[in-house]
């Protein structure tokens, strides 16, 4: 006959996620199209104004943060602006639709995933 036992296993969760600078993920804009481009520029501030030499130079953006981010033409918030909703990405900016290339010049964070009536860019490219 044998005899059985059982033995106790505890499981302990254990953290695989790449590291994150910010645990609410980030905004990327991209010198290129396509998500390419020497380096990506990443965002996690409520509020930032792009520095020369990122400021009118985005052609593709991915927002991976848990928040709407609006990204707008002028250095201060203001002129044309679009909003991107978390797990999208827009591939071109310059798409005739937006006409958006080699603009942004400064982004803000929403206070959740809502864009709240700015006009929404980029498509759904994960889910959770
Ligand atoms: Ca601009």
């Amino acid at each position: 006959m044998l005899a059985v036992t059982t033995a106790a296993v505890t499981l302990t969760s254990v953290a695989v996620s790449p590291a994150q600078a910010d645990p609410y993920g980030s905004l990327t804009l991209y010198f290129h199209t396509n998500f390419r481009g020497d380096y990506p520029m990443r965002y996690y501030d409520t509020r930032a104004t792009l520095w020369s030499g990122e400021s009118d130079e985005a052609s593709s953006v991915r927002n991976s943060s848990d928040y709407a981010f609006v990204l707008f033409d002028d250095t201060r918030f203001g002129d044309r602006a679009f909003c991107i909703r978390p797990d999208h990405e827009e591939d071109w900016l310059g798409n005739p639709a937006l006409g958006f290339n080699d603009k942004i010049s400064s982004i803000k964070r929403m206070p959740n995933h809502y864009c709240h009536g700015y006009p929404e860019i980029g498509i759904r490219y994960r889910w959770p």
